[in-house]
């Protein structure tokens, strides 16, 4: 049955204004003196920064910086500085809502949306089957969270489609890290930044989006004179403090990467030694490889030959070196071959498992890692046990006490969840933490999907976009609101403090899980009293796993501020650095080479759609910005999206800074102003990706997937520009 969205303007009218919102003592803080003081951690991006959050009464009036924590040793990037701001926003649902139909959304009581919400996830399920009933999730939640939804999906819902909105982020890193090491992890804490000679930055634009990590990178600079290569189509703030520049054109990293170890084999900079002791599949490698030549790189790349060459040299040469990437290289459909293209290169120079050598991908929502480890993602059980491995299932099954037949198989991922909803086959979901009307591509689809669902039920704090579809929202809690674990980039285990209670009506996340399985007779396996009590079962259903938790306690976190994983006995140090002594996670010890070949992107360019379309973030926002638009400071630092063009781009359409641009890919088309900027190739244009509704760069971008990792290609499409004529009014 369709259902007809409310309104923007009723959205305002009953929830009041984005943005203008004052704090609770207004924003001098000098008259408000704190109640508490609670040392916790950022909700925003996967650094995980220590703050300490300065509460009153049952609000959060502040912050102090935690100079003691290892990571940021006090330092935050603006959103941490603000995220406190969210809490008392008057947009903050505060009461169960029930969609009339056109007429606006209804305060109901607890009793009559859980009843609805039960008894529609029984009616779909019993007229349709099982799978019929999906469950979206996200890694904002903490371990804790994480851990439950995929219990909750595979116990009380008993549905195979469980998928997150990592699959939209981390699943390329993680399949490649899978493939090549065994271990789904960064290679080394942070401090081995500190210590090293070369670092390579491929794909991430580390000053808005890994803020912290900066100061580790400039450290490394200034204490060892690191250089500091940037893989990237755009001069973003990290790369404009670099050594040498690789301005890549939009998807094709793994030709460059391929290229690089060519020379460097070439050269003689690889570490045979290593690579005779600790991996396997290298001359496969190293024959395809030998086909990809500088001449060839710098026409397909479109990076000069002579800095192709630099870059070999100095990777090749250097003792030490260091590896990040992030969505850059990872959002595509090759997205696991690019990463695995970068792991080639770093493991032929041996340079993993030891002081100043290392390789990471950078996480990217708050939990991105540990949210990845414990069995949210459609083919995944918790200690990142494989869902269709026999021997896992059995352990988890006898861990959860069921029998190993009810425990559903492999399930689709996100987009393909979306796909078939949109199909008419799964009629029913329940998200969490997940806003895909933004967030996934070609946003057209997805409207067209949501408005089949039969049900839709939505657990957030704030209206999302998407949320605007339910049949029922049920208002769930903010970080602050709720305690339990996270773990951050480094793969560092930390603890989230509870500092207010969810206000009015709103729950506990965990909370409103636990009832609505009671409610479908499964009481019996959800038998938690607390965060801590889910992390005690965490543990135990991790062990001997390869995310293995099983020694790490509350108590330990607090006393040590953090443990790595894999932590597999109490006594156990932790694991800042893996790999070491050439050790990886296959039964035989030994690392993976991975054959690459190049492949082109899914959107072809062409004459219709003459140029390439990239999408990412800016510093002031965070992800489908449901939090960030409505903190007022940050929005008034980046109200909008726009298009940034290179001038010679804008001149051949006869475009100048400030003017609409009509952007058209072989989707839909979208009007931003245009930013002219120097600082990005002349043949790409760029659109951070914050915003919703007519705004939303995801109406362009493509369903087309990565075909091992599922995630979509959002670093690429092909477009066309024209410039807006606009009439004086
Ligand atoms: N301020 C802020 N910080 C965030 C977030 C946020 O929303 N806002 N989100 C968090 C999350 S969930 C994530 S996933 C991370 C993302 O962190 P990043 O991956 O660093 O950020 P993006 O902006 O998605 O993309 C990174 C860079 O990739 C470049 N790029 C585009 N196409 C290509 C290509 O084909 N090859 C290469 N080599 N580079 C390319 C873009 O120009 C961009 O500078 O940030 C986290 N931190
Ligand atoms: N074009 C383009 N699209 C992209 C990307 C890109 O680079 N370009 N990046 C992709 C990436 S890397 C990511 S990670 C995704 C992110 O996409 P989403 O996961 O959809 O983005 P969020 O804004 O985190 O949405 C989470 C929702 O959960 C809510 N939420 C946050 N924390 C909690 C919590 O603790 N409890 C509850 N109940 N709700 C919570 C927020 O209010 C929000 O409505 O977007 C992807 N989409
Ligand atoms: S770098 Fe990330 S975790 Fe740290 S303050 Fe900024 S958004 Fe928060
Ligand atoms: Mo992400």
């Amino acid at each position: 049955m369709a259902k007809l969205p409310i309104s923007e303007e009723l959205i305002i009218e009953q929830f009041g204004p984005h943005s203008k919102h004052v704090p609770p003592g207004g924003w001098d803080q000098t008259d408000s003196q704190p109640d508490r003081r609670v040392k916790t951690h950022c909700c925003f991006c996967g650094q995980q920064c220590g703050i300490i959050l300065k509460v009153k009464d049952n609000a959060i009036i502040g912050f102090d910086p935690w100079e003691a924590f290892p990571f940021n040793k006090g330092k935050l990037c603006p959103k941490g500085v603000k995220r406190y701001m969210q809490g008392s926003h008057p947009d903050r649902l505060l009461h169960p809502l029930e969609n009339r139909r056109g007429k606006g959304y209804e305060p109901v009581s607890w009793e009559a949306a859980y009843s609805r919400v039960t008894s529609e996830i029984e009616r779909i399920q019993s007229q349709y089957g099982k799978d019929s009933f999906a469950m979206l999730s996200g890694v904002s939640l903490s371990n804790e969270k994480s851990y439950l939804v995929g219990k909750f999906a595979r116990v009380a819902l008993q549905t195979a489609n469980l998928d997150y909105n990592g699959r939209l982020c981390m699943v390329s890193a993680g399949a490649g890290n899978k493939k090549a090491f065994g271990i789904d992890r960064a290679a080394n804490s942070w401090a081995d930044i500190l210590e090293t000679d070369v670092i390579l930055c491929a794909g991430t634009n580390v000053s808005e989006c890994a803020p912290i990590t900066t100061d580790y990178i400039w450290k490394a600079r200034d204490t060892r004179g690191a250089k500091l290569i940037v893989v990237d189509p755009r001069i973003t703030p990290i790369a404009r403090t670099a050594d040498l520049i690789l301005p890549v054109r939009p998807g094709t990293d793994s030709f460059l990467f391929n290229t690089l170890l060519n020379l460097m084999i070439q050269a003689g900079d690889i570490d045979q030694a290593f690579i005779d002791a600790h991996t396997v599949g290298f001359e496969e490698v190293k024959k395809t490889v030998a086909g990809y030549t500088v001449d060839e790189c710098e026409k397909v790349t479109g990076v000069p030959a002579q800095s192709i060459k630099t870059a070999a040299l100095w990777w090749g040469k250097a003792k030490r070196s260091f590896l990040l990437h992030a969505r850059g290289i990872e959002h595509h459909t090759k997205g696991v071959d690019n990463v695995l293209s970068c792991i080639n290169m770093v493991l032929a120079t041996g340079r993993i498992g030891k002081v100043g050598c290392g390789y990471a991908t950078i996480t990217g929502q708050g939990n991105g890692q540990g949210g990845r480890e414990h069995g949210h993602k459609c083919d995944q059980l918790p200690g990142n046990r494989d869902i269709t491995n026999p021997e896992h299932r059995q352990y988890i099954s006898k861990v959860w006490g069921i029998d190993e037949k009810d425990l559903p198989g492999k399930g689709l991922s996100a987009q393909e969840i979306m796909n078939e909803i949109h199909a008419g086959k799964i009629r029913g979901l329940l998200s969490i933490c997940f806003n895909p009307l933004v967030s996934l591509p070609d946003s057209g689809f997805t409207r067209e999907a949501l408005e089949k669902l039969e049900f839709y039920a939505n657990i957030d704090f704030f209206m999302s976009e998407t949320a605007r579809y339910a049949d029922v929202i049920l208002p769930g809690s903010l970080h602050e609101e709720d305690e339990g674990t996270s773990t951050s980039a480094e793969g560092r285990v930390i603890r989230l403090q509870k500092s207010v209670n969810p206000p009015a009506e709103a729950k506990v996340d965990w909370e409103i899980l636990l009832e609505i399985a009671r409610r479908l007779g499964k009481e019996k396996y959800f038998d938690f009293k607390d965060s801590e009590s889910m992390f005690e079962e965490l543990r135990v259903a991790s062990k001997g796993g390869t995310a293995d938790y099983y020694g790490i306690t509350y108590d330990r976190i607090e006393k040590e501020m953090g443990v790595f994983w894999p932590c597999p006995e109490i006594g156990h140090p932790g694991t800042p650095r893996l790999f070491e002594g050439g050790k990886f996670y296959y039964p035989d010890g030994k690392a993976r080479f991975n054959v690459v070949t190049y492949k082109p992107s899914a959107d072809a360019i062409n004459e219709e759609y003459p140029i390439y379309l990239t999408t990412g973030r800016v510093i002031y926002h965070y992800l489908s910005g449901t939090q960030t638009r409505r903190i007022g400071f940050l929005n008034d630092q980046c109200p909008k999206p726009y298009l940034e063009i290179h001038p010679l781009l804008a001149e051949k359409y006869g475009i100048a800074e400030g003017d609409l641009v009509k952007i058209t890919s072989r989707r839909d088309s979208v009007q931003l102003k245009a930013r002219v900027v120097k600082t990005i190739r002349p043949d790409t244009v760029f659109v951070p990706y914050h915003w919703a509704g007519k705004q939303s760069i995801n109406r362009l971008t493509q369903r087309a997937l990565d075909p091992v990792s599922k995630i979509p290609e959002f670093k690429m499409s092909a477009v066309r520009i024209e410039k807006v004529v606009e009439k004086n009014l």
